[in-house]
């Protein structure tokens, strides 16, 4: 839902007031434990140093839109525009790069390594023999075959966790408890967040607990702004850590200023910049050094432009590296 009020509207202040209202207002994770848990195995894992003595580098990849509850019991929701494809592309890139990744995604969106997957693969991908065969369809057992060994093999190593999430409340508290447990990697974390986060909510205490009944003329609600948790995320929540944040709009001739704004506002590291209708073709980095534009390779039918932007990410991750051990 982002700009519904006007551009300049979704960016305005946000004060630790709104965010302890907003936290006190959700409602608690059934699975916090359990997150926790796998948190804690997943940092064992990855935190210890190489064998050359260098610390791993972690990222967490947010992808897939969130949805804004209308009920308690939900069966109305308003949602955000992201298929996941995004996410699902950059982390087999970021774990190509030698990262080890937390994906915390959208359930249903686009998942790693299954992207040349046909839309309903259980049933596109497989035919039915017998009672006891059951066959990959011969156009798609290469892809088959590459999305489970190349899935298996990094859930093997323990190099991929993934959490998902679906309303706002549920994303913004897990993201919190993802980060203050990656501080402890200091600047060998880095956030990459692609997830497309509501700007708008309905708060849990004033929202109806049942459906909400039609046939009494329009329905009238009055939703609250998310506070912005991406100052939070830098100042508090995991302060060393590299941070890289998008920026979508439909409207060109404001996305590189509300990229720019993004940038000074929440200290962001890179701003990624992408415009609705183009964004599988070409992005904008946006740092504190100027903008770069990163398109996908036109010449090569299956290229995608998450490939050249991690490339880069990693090299400026790499430096902020260097910088910060200096
Ligand atoms: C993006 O801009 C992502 O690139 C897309 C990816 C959602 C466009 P798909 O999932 O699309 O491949 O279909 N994400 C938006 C991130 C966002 O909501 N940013 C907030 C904002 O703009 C700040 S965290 O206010």
């Amino acid at each position: 839902m982002a700009s519904q009020s006007g551009p300049e509207a979704a960016e305005e202040h946000t004060s630790g007031a709104d965010i302890q209202s907003f936290f006190d207002s959700a409602p608690p994770l059934k699975n916090s434990l359990e997150i926790t848990d796998k948190l804690k195995e997943f940092l064992d894992k990855n935190s210890i140093p190489t064998r050359d003595g260098r610390a791993n580098r972690v990222v967490c990849v947010t992808s897939g839109g969130t949805t804004v509850p209308l009920e308690q019991r939900c069966v109305r929701y308003i949602d955000n525009f992201s298929s996941g494809h995004r996410g699902a592309a950059s982390t087999e890139y970021f774990l190509k790069a030698g990262y080890a990744v937390i994906f915390l995604y959208r359930r249903g969106t686009c998942q790693p390594f299954c992207r040349s997957l046909p839309d309903d693969p259980f049933l596109e991908c497989f035919k039915f023999i017998d009672k006891s065969h059951v066959k990959v369809r011969e156009p798609h057992s290469e892809a088959v075959k590459m999305a489970i060994s190349d899935h298996h093999n990094v859930i093997e190593k323990g190099l991929l966790l993934k959490l998902p999430f679906t309303t706002i409340f549920e994303y913004l508290q897990m993201l919190q408890m993802v980060a203050t447990s990656l501080s402890v990697l200091g600047p060998h974390a880095m956030f990459y967040l692609a997830a497309a986060v509501s700007d708008f909510y309905v708060p849990w205490k004033s929202m109806a607990e049942h459906k909400i009944q039609s046939g009494s003329g329009p329905l009238d609600m009055s939703l609250v702004q998310v506070p912005k948790m991406l100052a939070v995320l830098r100042k508090e929540w995991a302060p060393f850590a590299y941070c890289i944040s998008f920026k979508l709009e439909t409207d060109k001739n404001i996305l590189l200023k509300k990229a720019d704004m993004a940038l000074s506002k929440y200290k962001m590291h890179v701003v990624v910049a992408n415009e609705l209708l183009t964004r599988k073709e070409e992005v904008v980095v946006v740092t504190g050094d100027g903008k770069v534009s990163v398109c996908r390779d036109k010449t090569q039918v299956d290229s995608d432009v998450e490939d050249p932007l991690i490339k880069l990410l990693v090299e400026k991750h790499s430096i902020h590296l260097e910088d910060s051990c200096s």
